[in-house]
């Protein structure tokens, strides 16, 4: 066996990850509760990257509507309590409920909860509420940050919230939604300069036809796909399951890449460009790069998703 999955991380090295993005949630990770919220109140409200409401709609938002509707019927006081829980993964009610849900859908939350907090349905962050220098630096340092970079800082502090966040990562175990793929007339084929690998090419049309099923008949039975910041996702049946959680509605714009075949036959093929989330839409083109290791059958052994340190990366296209 040439690869592991350990060591299929490895290939490209030279590609530079944005590493404050990490350091960023771990810097928020500190704060006090009420700093955080406040925090995010301010980051929310003033980055201006603006949230597509449509995109609620892809995120299973029933499930969700029933703590919705309790928190708006509290009395303010207690509607505060309820975030501060959150915040701070207390062990409450609605702390188990919010990390029952997968991750679009704790979004989806957030984002109605927002919502109600500018209609004064909500309590909102106290007027005039003074953040410590801490908290301040930590907003500052997200204001530099790229709208790609900007916005994984925040879906990271909303994954983090609730009680017990162990639930909800396993994607073996649990089963997904199906959604209806695009219909094939209105598919189109993307082009990648310098790349002209079939599985590539096609995983790439799969993906942004939401067509899961041959988009995961690409991989090799114990393949990987490894997300931004993540522990590779292992086995077809695991990576379906996240596909339908976390895949649809985006859209995967590569530009340009590199291929090589390398020892034992493998191939690897590292392609850089664009992919927007159905959250912020054309608003946002997160700048990522693709690093492929294909198996002599051709079939994908291992993929991880980088989300990109600065765009000057998208023209990295270095082996070494
Ligand atoms: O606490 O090829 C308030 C994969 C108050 C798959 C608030 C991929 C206080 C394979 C402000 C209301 C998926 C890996 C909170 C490719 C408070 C593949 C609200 C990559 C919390 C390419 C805050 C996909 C709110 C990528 C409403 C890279 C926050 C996808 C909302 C990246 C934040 C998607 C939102 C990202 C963030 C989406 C909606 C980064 C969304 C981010």
């Amino acid at each position: 066996m040439a690869y592991t999955i350990e060591s299929a991380q490895s290939i490209f090295p030279n590609t530079l990850i944005a590493d404050t993005v990490p350091a960023t949630t771990e810097a928020f990770s500190k704060l006090s509760v009420e700093d955080k919220l406040a925090l995010l109140w301010f980051a929310y409200t003033e980055m201006g990257v603006s949230i597509t409401p449509a995109a609620t709609g892809a995120a299973s938002m029933v499930l969700a509507e029933g703590l919705l509707k309790e928190i708006k019927a509290m009395p303010p006081a207690d509607q505060s309590q309820a975030m501060y829980d959150l915040a701070s993964n207390t062990d409450t009610l609605i702390g188990r409920t919010y990390s029952s849900f997968r991750v679009n859908t704790k979004l989806g939350f957030w984002y109605e909860l927002g919502q109600m907090m500018k209609e004064g349905l909500v309590a909102p962050i106290p007027p005039g509420y003074q953040m410590s220098p801490e908290a301040v630096a930590v907003l500052e340092t997200i204001k530099k940050l790229d709208p790609g970079q900007q916005i994984t800082v925040l879906r990271n502090t909303v994954v983090n919230m609730g009680y017990d966040q162990a639930l909800s990562d396993d994607y073996a175990k649990r089963e997904a939604p199906k959604s209806t793929p695009t219909a094939l007339s209105e598919r189109v084929q993307t082009k990648i300069e310098g790349v002209n690998n079939y599985t590539v090419l096609s995983y790439i049309d799969y993906m942004n036809a939401f067509d899961f099923t041959p988009a995961v008949g690409l991989f090799a039975e114990e393949g990987a796909l490894q997300p931004p910041f993540q522990k590779p996702i292992v086995g077809k049946q695991a990576i379906l399951n996240y596909m339908r959680e976390e895949c649809v509605g985006l859209k995967m714009m590569p530009e340009r890449g590199v291929a090589e075949t390398i020892e034992n036959n493998y191939t690897q093929i590292k392609v850089t460009g664009k992919v927007q989330t159905p959250w912020f839409g054309a608003n946002v083109g997160m700048n990522i790069a693709w690093r492929f290791l294909l198996d002599p059958q051709g079939k994908i052994f291992f993929v991880a998703i980088d989300l990109l340190a600065s765009p000057k990366e998208l023209l990295n296209l270095m082996r070494k």
